[in-house]
């Protein structure tokens, strides 16, 4: 027995010594216990004391050696790396925005019952100090009206590699045809964009490259583009499907070809997108309502053809109010056909659902014959929208729509089990129907569509009502559970069911301009990070600046 204890002592006792690295001295643990038992209460407590006001010191001295910690300034200096990454749009306004203006209400109390004619111009919207985003590579060579000079300071290594992407890899010259609304939108606006934020002259070389290739869509008989060109062969022509174009198509390129021409000097982009934009000003409709195909030789729109605020008709709504916005409130027929609109939308769109009486947006067919209780996904962009337009002057009862549309959007998302809202609902009408609204199963999907997060944050800014903020958290919550993949975000084929949400592998490029950078944006510490008085968003989000004419 005492042979085994001994050996066992032996074993355990191998590794009890602490070890001075500095003196190679040894002290035994059983030597220091004895040391501290000698001590008297007196001399103990001194020994807490030190303890204790040594780990003090640590705390506070410790981050003096992190690099992000600047002592000179006693602040954080945040390493934009791939460590370390903090959104770029946070770089969007150094200086503090104002908050939004509520006293617009006091100081025109006539708005309610009329539009705010506002012959007064806006001064230039933008100065350097507005636009911060800047590239290591970025170089100060601006032409144009507005200047976006790269400011000194934070930088970020993924703007960088974009940037070095965007200047070696993007090439136009490929023999392929685009659409020209997507190719806008999408390419041109972000093009646009990251000239203007970063002041990086190459990045609007690139918009010119593109925007020229793209031009031969407005050679039509009419001035109305066609829809598809082919960027080698700068060939236009209309869809393969039909003689026709979409009017939301043809009418949500205007901000991006103006803003070219705004940053080049050259006319020729603006004149033929404002073209578009006069000529359908001057066609027939049904109480501001556009039908939603167009034929670019005759200029016409199909007759019979459905009107709707959902696909192939929401943004030519939406570029109204943004096109008078950028313009700096000086093109009048904008803001009417814009007011009209929403009068036409209140009047023939507008339903209640029979049993909890929330009010959506329909669909006229055969030309404004029949009433469809649907509601694309998309439709729900108009709420942001007519706050923006409120927050520039325009009715108010704009904003009670818009609030109880955002109600209605919001339960397209709550009513599913996954909370997650479909690209198509529809909506019970009749009386004595259970439920208020149902989906089909070949509207069940999800795109990671942004239109209702845009909405969110408008209203959020415009209002400072924090349920919007949680309604977001709440989608962003269900994008995280029901569409996160390794590598990204996927599209799903049923929100209905979240033991099978159909995974479809696929990510547009809308969930990252527009639904994270607005969901970004909404919960930015900031609030007012970006400021609606200086920027307009274009149909993709990408900020542009706002103009005096
Ligand atoms: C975006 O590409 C644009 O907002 C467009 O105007 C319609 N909607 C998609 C995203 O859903």
């Amino acid at each position: 027995m005492l042979g085994q204890f001994r050996k066992e002592y032996v074993a355990l006792n191998l590794p009890n010594t602490i070890v001075d690295a500095n003196s190679n001295r040894g002290w035994s643990k059983r030597s220091l216990w004895r040391w501290w038992n000698q001590l008297s209460r007196f001399q103990r407590s001194v020994v807490y004391i030190l303890i204790l006001a040594a780990c003090f010191a640590a705390l506070y001295f410790l981050p003096a050696t992190h690099p992000s910690w600047n002592p000179s300034n006693g602040k954080l200096n945040i390493a934009l790396d791939r460590n370390h990454v903090t959104p770029p749009l946070s770089l969007l306004s150094p200086k503090k925005a104002q908050p939004p203006d509520n006293s617009l209400d006091k100081e025109q109390p006539a708005k309610e019952a009329h539009i705010n004619n506002n012959t007064q111009k806006k001064q230039p919207m933008l100065d350097k100090e507005d636009l911060v985003l800047s590239g290591e590579t970025a170089n100060n060579n601006n032409v144009g009206q507005v200047h976006s000079p790269p400011r000194d300071g934070v930088k970020f290594s993924e703007f960088a590699e974009a940037r070095e992407w965007v200047a070696n890899s993007l090439h136009f010259d490929g023999n392929r045809d685009v659409n020209l609304f997507e190719v806008t939108i999408r390419v041109l606006g972000s093009l646009l964009s990251s000239y203007h934020l970063s002041g990086d002259r190459m990045f609007l070389d690139k918009a010119v490259d593109l925007g020229t290739r793209l031009l031969p869509c407005f050679d039509s008989d009419s001035g109305v583009p066609y829809s598809d060109v082919n960027l080698a062969t700068r060939k236009a022509h209309s869809p393969k499907w039909s003689p026709d174009s979409s009017t939301s198509e043809v009418t949500t390129i205007q901000l991006e070809f103006r803003d070219l021409s705004r940053c080049t000097g050259d006319p020729k982009f603006e004149d033929s997108a404002a073209k578009v934009s006069l000529h359908v000003h001057g066609l027939e409709k049904s109480e501001g309502l556009v039908p939603i195909f167009i034929n670019a030789n005759t200029g016409h729109f199909r007759s019979y053809s459905t009107i709707t605020l959902g696909a192939r008709g929401d943004s030519y709504y939406e570029y109204l109010l943004k096109q008078w916005i950028q313009t700096g409130q000086t093109i009048d027929y904008l803001r009417d056909d814009f007011v009209e609109a929403i009068s036409g939308v209140m009047k023939h769109l507008t339903r209640r659902t029979a049993q909890n009486k929330y009010l959506f947006i329909g669909e006229l067919l055969a030309g404004g014959r029949d009433f469809k209780p649907k509601m694309d996904h998309l439709t729900c962009y108009l709420p942001g929208t007519l706050a923006l337009g409120v927050h520039n002057g325009l009715p108010q009862e704009h904003m009670q729509l818009a609030e109880e549309l955002m109600t209605t959007c919001y339960q397209m998302y709550a009513q599913q089990p996954t909370f997650l809202a479909p690209e198509i609902t529809y909506f019970n009408i009749q009386e004595r129907t259970t439920g208020d609204m149902s989906v089909k199963t070949n509207d069940a999907h999800n795109l990671l569509r942004p239109e209702f997060v845009e909405s969110l944050w408008y209203m959020y800014q415009i209002t400072g009502n924090k349920t919007y903020q949680d309604w977001g958290w709440q989608i962003f919550q269900a994008f995280e559970k029901y569409a996160k993949v390794v590598n990204g975000y996927t599209s799903i084929g049923n929100v209905r069911n979240p033991v099978n949400t159909r995974p479809r592998d696929m990510m547009e490029s809308f969930f990252l301009s527009e639904t994270l950078k607005y969901l970004y944006l909404l919960f930015s510490d900031d609030p007012h990070i970006l400021s609606l008085d200086k920027y307009v968003l274009n149909s993709e989000a990408h900020p542009l600046p706002i103009y005096d004419t």
